[in-house]
């Protein structure tokens, strides 16, 4: 650029007063001054502008745009949804239909209809919340099957997911409230053969290939033969030694199943000598003791971020 001093524009200009005459000297002075006055600003506008842009650009060369952005806070799927998620995924990909249903039922559904009558002790057993004499927070989600019986004819293939309530104190293994996935399958010549193909089926997909099943005689009302459902531990893998999850024993329990109960398939309108159907109940905490290997159920509610960051899967 113009270098000041001597050899600028405005130097060379005032030398050429000094061969004017006398009398016009400083009247050329004043307008050479004027004219330099008039110029600073425009020098200082444009000097800012230009001092801004070379400012930029070394931002610019500072910024690197191809280094990671820090993710956003966004949140996680909880870990007892994944699970939930999960068996609604493998049982629809069977052609199984998630059912959902109300938190609040009237005991006629929650009980009579699943061959409970009033003074059987597994209400009792059930330790539920009662809101007047016949409705009660849902202890298991198979009211939804009973009014999916009732509402549509046979074949159904269903799954019952969501959060049920039951009168527990609080400890290690359990919440007062909790989730369920129940799952039921009536047709013609549906036998407990059905059964433990697809609950080996939902293991191997929840928790890997080499998982086995274990059935154990039980009795539930809702079910005949009824059994207790475990499968291999998922932390010692069935080896048993010393395993903390497992205590020793090489499998964990998940929940019940049996083939539903004749007086069942009755009182929803089912004709029970041309049905049969397989029921399962199994609770989702559960599940998600086991996969996630957590010590603790409550660490499912306390909202720690920590805990569900790790725990948590993102869609
Ligand atoms: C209908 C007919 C039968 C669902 C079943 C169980 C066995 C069972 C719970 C025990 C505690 C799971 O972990 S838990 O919360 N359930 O053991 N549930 S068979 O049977 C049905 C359901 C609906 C119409």
């Amino acid at each position: 650029g113009p270098v000041p001093g001597r050899s600028g524009e405005v130097p060379r200009v005032r030398r050429t007063t000094g061969s004017l005459p006398p009398a016009e000297r400083p009247g050329a002075g004043k307008a050479i001054n004027a004219s330099v006055a008039a110029m600073e600003p425009v020098l200082d506008r444009r000097r800012t502008a230009l001092e801004e842009r070379a400012g930029e650009e070394a931002l610019k060369a500072r910024l690197d745009v191809t280094f990671p952005a820090t993710p956003a806070a966004t949140g996680s799927i909880h870990p007892i949804r994944r699970i939930v998620q999960d068996v609604c995924e493998y049982f629809e990909h069977h052609g199984f239909a998630v059912v959902l249903g109300n938190e609040i039922e009237p005991d006629y559904y929650t009980f009579d209809a699943l061959n409970i009558p009033p003074d059987h002790p597994a209400r009792e057993g059930f330790d539920s919340f009662w809101i007047d004499d016949h409705l009660l927070l849902r202890p298991h989600t198979s009211p939804i099957q009973v009014r999916t019986m009732k509402l549509h004819p046979a074949p159904i293939a269903i799954v019952a997911p969501g959060r049920c309530f039951r009168r527990d104190a609080v400890d290690a293994r359990h919440l007062f409230q909790f989730h369920q996935i129940e799952g039921l399958l009536v047709d013609e010549g549906v036998h407990f053969g059905h059964l433990k193909g697809m609950l080996t089926g939902l293991c191997r997909a929840l928790f890997g290939p080499a998982q086995r099943v274990r059935f154990r005689p039980s009795f539930f009302p809702f079910t005949e033969p009824s059994a207790e459902v475990d499968t291999t531990c998922p932390r010692c893998k069935g080896e048993a030694a010393a395993c903390g999850m497992c205590g020793g024993s090489g499998w964990i329990e998940l929940g019940g199943a049996g083939m539903v109960h004749p007086n069942v398939l009755r009182e929803a309108g089912y004709d029970s000598e041309k049905l049969s159907g397989w029921a399962f109940g199994f609770g989702a905490e559960r599940l998600a003791l086991a996969r996630y290997e957590v010590d603790d159920i409550r660490r499912f509610i306390d909202s720690d971020r920590d805990f569900l960051e790790q725990l948590g899967t993102l869609s």
